[in-house]
């Protein structure tokens, strides 16, 4: 693909870059995104399962569900498109990954500076006593477990719909937002707010706004670069043709 200069040397230049990326950038790993043909919600509504009216009222059933997308998790792999945000963050000064994936696969590639919005299915914590709750058995469980401490339902550390994001995470996320001086959309349908609405707070502070997607989004209007097709080929592509060194990953 043919990259505009402006694109090519905002990217040699620039030290400080944000990402913003969703379930497409780990699609091409075999992770079903949300909104897809195969997507995870045409075969459950988030609504009855992504929130906790849903898991009080069957909590197997919510355990199950984010057992089910544990397990797939981790028999995938990090793509080229995970990498290439690692070898970007070794050689630029300030890189952010702001991921609403919850699928750890960012760090898995050995990304360092991620800010998860949207918790991480690796995680589980009591929702009484909140004491964090390593997975009992090697198995997954099909069952809610039971906080050993206090007795209380353990649910996955992630964020429901309804529910605030991570004041931390968040505020990390816009300041990294305000400051860059360019910002990739990856691989996200930006209609989940409030993460959709960093791409436009960067807008906002003069950062030059690239999104990368198979097709436009609600986003494409107002990015200053639309890259259509597949993050994992297009994010080494762009990387290289800025010079940016690509290193073996394992
Ligand atoms: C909240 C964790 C405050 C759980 C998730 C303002 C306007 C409208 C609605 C709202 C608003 N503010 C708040 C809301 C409500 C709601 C919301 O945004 N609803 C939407 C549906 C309209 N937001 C909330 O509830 C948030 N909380 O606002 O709290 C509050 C609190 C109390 C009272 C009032 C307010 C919490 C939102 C977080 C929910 N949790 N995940 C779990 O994972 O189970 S959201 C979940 O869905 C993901 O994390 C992600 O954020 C979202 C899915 O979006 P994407 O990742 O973008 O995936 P999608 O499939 O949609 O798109 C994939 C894209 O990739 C596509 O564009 C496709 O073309 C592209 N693609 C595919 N393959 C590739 C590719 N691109 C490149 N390469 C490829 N190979």
């Amino acid at each position: 693909m043919k990259f505009s200069d402006r694109l090519v040397s905002t990217l040699r230049n620039a030290q400080s870059v944000c990402a913003l990326t969703g379930a497409g950038i780990s699609a091409e790993s075999g992770v079903p995104t949300f909104r897809g043909e195969e997507g995870l919600w045409k075969k459950f509504r988030p609504e009855e399962l992504a929130n906790f009216n849903a898991f009080i009222r069957n909590p197997d059933l919510v355990w199950e569900w984010y057992a089910y997308r544990r397990k797939l998790i981790r028999d995938v792999k990090p793509n080229p498109g995970h990498f290439g945000l690692v070898d970007l963050e070794r050689c630029k000064k300030h890189v952010t990954i702001v991921t609403q994936n919850v699928d750890n696969l960012h760090r898995r590639a050995g990304s360092e500076n991620v800010v998860e919005l949207h918790g991480n299915i690796e995680r589980s914590y009591c929702i009484q006593c909140h004491a964090f709750v390593d997975e009992p058995s090697p198995e997954p469980l099909t069952s809610v477990p039971m906080c050993v401490t206090c007795g209380g339902l353990v649910r996955p550390d992630v964020v429901w719909f309804g529910e605030m994001l991570p004041v931390e995470a968040f505020s990390k996320a816009e300041s990294a937002a305000r400051h860059c001086e360019l910002f990739f959309c990856i691989g996200t349908s930006a209609v989940v707010f409030p993460a959709a609405s960093l791409p436009y707070t960067a807008l906002d502070h003069g950062a030059l706004v690239v999104e990368i997607n198979r097709e436009e989004t609600d986003l494409s209007s107002r990015a200053q670069e639309v890259l259509i097709g597949k993050a994992g080929e297009i994010l080494p592509d762009l990387l290289a043709q800025a010079g940016i060194r690509h290193e073996e990953h394992l």
